[in-house]
């Protein structure tokens, strides 16, 4: 018998039939919809907003909320194996989807009021409405808790002001949930487009997440009704547990970036003929290869076993930190190993690897850098606060 090479330990047998009903759609959408145009949205640094209505039909948008508020009420594993399909075509595709599920519904559901959840969360599921996440600023992303950004109370209003840097869906997001410093510590907003003293400005140049929106929101005295801020959570915990959603996701959504870069070299190495015979064939090659199936198919158990603990409710952030680390680790690795097998054809984005490899530079620094959750690993292990 021989085995899957994307799935040798038949991960796909311990999926339920509805898990695997979420990953074949999803897999579909990937594979007819975004694979055929990923190489040229990324070279002309276009993130394709034409997905948007498609993921929504799909029910990809706050996918684990309740059916009340228009959302597939899915489980985390489902959630998880549509981060990995979405990022098997392009990791720009599984961020606008964390990004609007995880940093942006999430925290409306989980500390909004029922109002404010009516309002917003049916809309943004049929993706009419945008969000983008602000927690980050421009002098260290790494320590939130040393944020500028405040605000303060003024009658039934919040003044604010400050900046948020490294935004993404931050030029097409209809609403943005923002992390101030308030009296009462920090709370979180939702602060409209078109809000006087609101604006937001594109980052150029980007050679990551090309086929992404990433930019800069500005708040200069912009008067934010109390009706617009989430009344349930304070404190940097809130924050802090949105990036858990996401990060959750996270774990998941490199797998399917090292998939496709695996894929693609197996069938290249096969068919490049060099001292006579197929690359594949030459020990150094099977064994690089092997060594990628190996740590794809440890990402995948890692993962499988974290979606049935947040399923469960046993997760915990430093099981999250752990197959953050692990899994962005190993898909940059086989991403950058992957280039090298194509040779000078590696280079284009006529090949998956180089784009692939280029995106995980982001997906390894955002939601905690590497060094962030080794160091929570870190002080699980010894008690001590290394940060
Ligand atoms: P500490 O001051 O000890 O804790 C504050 C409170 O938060 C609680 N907490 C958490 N809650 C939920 N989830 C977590 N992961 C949590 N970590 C901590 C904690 O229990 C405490 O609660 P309470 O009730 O006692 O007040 O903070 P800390 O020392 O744990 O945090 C330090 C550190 C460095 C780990 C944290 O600041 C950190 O994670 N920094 C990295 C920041 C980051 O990841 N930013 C990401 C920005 S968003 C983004 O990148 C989006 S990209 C998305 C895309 O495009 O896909
Ligand atoms: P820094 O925090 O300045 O880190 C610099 C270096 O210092 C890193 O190598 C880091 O690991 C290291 N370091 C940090 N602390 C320590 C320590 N204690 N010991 C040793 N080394 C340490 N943010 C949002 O809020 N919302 C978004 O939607 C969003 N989207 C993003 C999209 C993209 C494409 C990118 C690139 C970033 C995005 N971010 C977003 C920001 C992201 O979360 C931050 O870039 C990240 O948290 C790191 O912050 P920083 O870039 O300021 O780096």
């Amino acid at each position: 018998m021989s085995l899957n090479p994307l799935d040798l330990y038949d991960i796909q047998s311990m999926l339920s039939e509805e898990e695997n009903a979420v990953r074949e759609a999803v897999a579909r959408f990937v594979d007819t919809r975004v694979i055929p145009v990923i190489g040229n949205a990324f070279d002309e640094a276009r993130f394709p907003v034409e997905w948007i209505p498609e993921v929504a039909e799909l029910g990809l948008l706050g996918s684990s909320l309740p059916a009340k508020y228009g959302c597939a009420e899915l489980s985390s594993v489902q959630y998880g194996l549509i981060c990995q399909e979405l990022e098997r075509g392009d990791s720009g595709l599984r961020s606008f989807v964390s990004v609007q599920s995880s940093l942006c519904m999430y925290p409306i559901y989980a500390y909004g009021s029922e109002e404010q959840r009516m309002r917003w969360l049916p809309s943004m599921a049929q993706g009419k409405t945008i969000g983008c996440f602000g927690l980050t600023e421009s002098h260290g992303g790494s320590d939130p808790a040393n944020m500028k950004t405040r605000a303060v109370k003024d009658g039934d209003h919040w003044v604010l002001n400050g900046s948020k840097m490294w935004i993404t869906n931050a030029t097409i997001a209809d609403i943005a949930i923002v992390w101030a410093h308030t009296d009462e510590g920090i709370q979180g907003f939702v602060v409209e487009k078109g809000m006087e003293g609101f604006s937001t400005q594109e980052i150029k140049h980007k050679m990551s997440l090309r086929a992404s929106v990433t930019g800069a929101l500005f708040f200069d005295n912009v008067r934010v009704p109390d009706a617009n801020r989430l009344p349930n959570v304070k404190g940097l915990k809130g924050p802090l547990g949105c990036l858990t959603q996401a990060r959750y996701g996270i774990s998941w959504g490199p797998i399917g970036s090292a998939i496709a870069c695996l894929e693609e070299v197996l069938a290249y190495t096969k068919e490049r003929i060099l001292f006579d015979r197929p690359v594949a064939a030459t020990q150094s090659a099977q064994i690089k290869m092997a060594e990628m199936a190996r740590r794809i198919t440890l990402a995948q158990l890692l993962a499988l076993r974290l979606g049935r603990l947040k399923d469960e409710g046993k997760m915990v952030p430093q099981h999250v930190s752990l197959a953050k680390w692990n899994n962005c680790r190993m898909a940059i690795d086989i991403a950058r190993e992957c280039r090298d097998l194509l040779g000078g054809a590696g280079i284009t984005t006529e090949h998956h690897a180089i784009r692939h490899a280029l995106n995980l530079e982001s997906v390894i620094t955002y939601e905690g850098t590497e060094t962030v959750h080794q160091l929570v690993i870190g002080r699980e292990l010894t008690g001590i606060n290394a940060f």
